[in-house]
């Protein structure tokens, strides 16, 4: 299983973007282009609908060594067998989402991982005071994909990493085109969503991204 601390590119199978019948093949896709983490991301769907796409998933995943994160709904953790959860800054709290997403496998296998949304260098503090695992940081540039969200920019990418100890990945309207700037301002992991889903060869832009990461 590929590690947190190593990973760079987290992907995400937003059903904004993906169809639900085609949840397989980009799961495949993501994992053999090198997508280090990914999540499934199904804003607006009930837990049934999730729980069934999860499911069908999990074993691409897992085959593939890619932690597995749920949007939203930590206590699908322990019956689709995912590594954790990811909560936004509206949602619940990390404590809440870890004790809904491990209370059944703690002290059997690793403690689910939960990750954070973090829109501002105060917001990532507490965060990783809360106990989160990772956060996600942004979103840097204006995206259809977080409608309605301000863009905080560039300016404190590099800050946040001398604060923020636990992995830090940047998002919000990266792409392959940015990337470079992104990484200049002090990036070191990235989240892309429409950049990847959008992508005409879903494999090739991830093998691209990885190389612009080092
Ligand atoms: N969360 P894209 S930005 C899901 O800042 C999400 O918390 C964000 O998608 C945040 O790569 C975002 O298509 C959207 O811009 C990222």
């Amino acid at each position: 299983m590929n590690t947190l601390s190593a990973a760079r590119l987290y992907g995400i199978i937003d059903l904004g973007y993906a169809q639900p019948e085609n949840v397989e093949r980009i799961a495949e896709q993501m994992c053999e282009g090198g997508v280090q983490i990914l999540q499934l991301r199904a804003k607006g769907h009930d837990e049934h609908f999730i729980e069934e796409l999860a499911n069908r998933i999990q074993p691409i995943l897992a085959a593939a060594g890619v932690p597995f994160i749920i949007n939203d709904h930590p206590e699908l953790v322990p019956s689709v067998g995912a590594e954790g959860a990811h909560v936004g800054q509206d949602d619940l709290t990390v404590s809440d989402a870890r004790w809904r997403a491990g209370r059944a496998l703690a002290g059997e296998v690793p403690l689910p991982l939960i990750g954070k949304s973090t829109h501002s260098i105060e917001q990532a503090v507490a965060a990783a005071e809360a106990g989160a695992d990772y956060i996600g940081f942004g979103p840097l540039f204006p995206t259809p994909t977080k409608a309605g969200r301000p863009a905080i920019g560039l300016a404190d990418i590099a800050r946040v990493h001398e604060l923020v100890k636990i992995p830090i990945f940047c998002i919000g309207g990266i792409k392959l085109q940015n990337l470079p700037e992104v990484l200049a301002a002090g990036a070191r992991r990235v989240v892309i969503v429409s950049g990847i889903l959008q992508a005409p060869d879903i494999a090739a832009y991830c093998r691209e991204v990885r190389a612009a990461l080092g």
